[in-house]
């Protein structure tokens, strides 16, 4: 019910505490199946000294508007670019929306189809539906990513565009994308790689020596990537990326905004208000932590990610869907649904998806509570019935 008269401020905080006090926090270490984590405390205090900023209407906050495109080309420069357009937006879901849109957009196909792997992210269900787009599903290999042989059998006339993921939400495999790239500049279609957890992975773990493949700009099939640093970038949510190689694929996406502060503007997001803090905080996360600190925190996470997975397969009962490539480690066990459901009563937060559990080596994710998670583990597995 609208109350009648206020409250006071704390009496405010005290309830919300209270109703708020049954969420997971990251720093209970119970959190083991999620993309997100605790943000970096420069980013906190950037979000609470930026916090009124919106990027809806550049006019009014221009010094923002210029950060923002100078986070877009640091990003863009990250993925093997020198120079690419852009936005920082609210996630993955409003990044690979306006990437379809744009393809879409761009092409002149009365029904407009999109091939895309099964494995693709249900965000892609969101911009099919909306844009009318036909989502047309090639196949997986036994590797779990993309068999890019039923890519190329299910392009058509119609199709506007291929999608490959670089770092799956379920298991975080990389794609084929150097042939998906070269399949999609032999049949004239952009190809779309969905990176919003790899980007902010793939290219520390390459630098430090992790066999992984191109996957971005340096290909010259792919015109658009989504890359979120609200996932692994340290940034808060709301923080996805969208970096298109071309600008004729931002101007086709986006409309005139006549009467804002900075004249006719031109949007190309989904969203129109939106958060200026959260694109000042990449910026400022980038700056701060450089390709250095990065691939420090990649390097630890990918380090435990393999301990994990080496400890998961001394688990009787338990079994690796398969060896991990990014730091993302999904298992099976007998009885899933029983220990899935133990798990999450004695207090963890997993990912439990069709046939695994997803656990993702955040960086708030440490070796001691994987030890914990691990002693449970194999305590449920013993005791639940075959
Ligand atoms: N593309 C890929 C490959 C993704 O994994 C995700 C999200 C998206 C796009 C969409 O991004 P946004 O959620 O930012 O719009 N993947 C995570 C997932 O579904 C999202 C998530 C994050 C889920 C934190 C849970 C959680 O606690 O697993």
């Amino acid at each position: 019910m609208f109350p009648d008269e206020g409250m006071e401020e704390e009496a405010v905080l005290k309830e919300l505490r209270k109703k708020t006090s049954e969420d997971l926090t990251f720093d209970s270490g119970k959190i083991l199946g999620s993309m997100c984590t605790y943000p970096h405390s420069l980013a906190i205090r950037i979000v609470g000294e930026y916090i009124d900023r919106n990027l809806g209407d550049p006019g009014l906050h221009v010094g923002s508007q210029k950060v923002e495109m100078e986070a877009v080309q640091m990003l863009s420069n990250l993925l093997g670019l020198e120079r690419g357009y852009g936005n920082i937006v609210s996630g993955g879901t409003e990044a690979n929306i306006m990437a379809v849109r744009a393809f879409r957009n761009v092409s002149s196909v009365e029904k407009p189809e999109l091939v895309l792997p099964e494995s693709a992210h249900f965000s892609f269900l969101k911009a099919s539906e909306m844009l009318g787009v036909k989502l047309v599903w090639a196949k997986l290999r036994e590797d779990y990513s993309v068999d890019v042989r039923d890519v190329e059998d299910k392009i058509t006339d119609s199709t506007i565009g291929i999608v490959g993921i670089a770092g799956t939400t379920g298991l975080g495999v990389v794609d084929d994308i150097p042939a998906l790239s070269d399949l999609a500049l032999d049949y004239g279609v952009p190809l779309h790689v969905d990176a919003a957890f790899g980007g902010f992975v793939i290219p520390f773990a390459r630098a430090l020596g992790y066999e992984l493949p191109d996957f971005d700009f340096r290909l010259r099939g792919v015109k658009s990537v989504t890359i979120d640093p609200h996932k692994m970038g340290m940034v808060p949510i709301p923080a996805g990326g969208i970096i298109f190689r071309e600008k004729r694929f931002v101007e086709a996406i986006s409309v005139p905004a006549p009467y804002l502060a900075g004249g006719k503007v031109w949007q190309a997001t989904i969203t129109g208000t939106r958060p200026g803090a959260n694109a000042l905080a990449v910026w400022a996360m980038i700056k701060h932590l450089g390709f250095e600190g990065y691939k420090g925190i990649v390097g630890r996470a990918m380090e435990v990610s393999r301990w994990f997975a080496n400890e998961l397969k001394k688990i009787p009962g338990v079994y690796l869907i398969r060896e991990p490539v990014l730091n993302i480690v999904s298992f099976g066990t007998k009885n899933l649904e029983g220990v899935e459901e133990e798990l999450k009563r004695r207090g963890w937060g997993i990912s439990a998806h069709r046939g695994y559990i997803r656990i993702v080596m955040m960086p708030h994710v440490k070796r001691e509570h994987l030890e914990e998670f691990l002693r449970d583990l194999q305590e449920i597995v013993a005791g639940v019935n075959p």
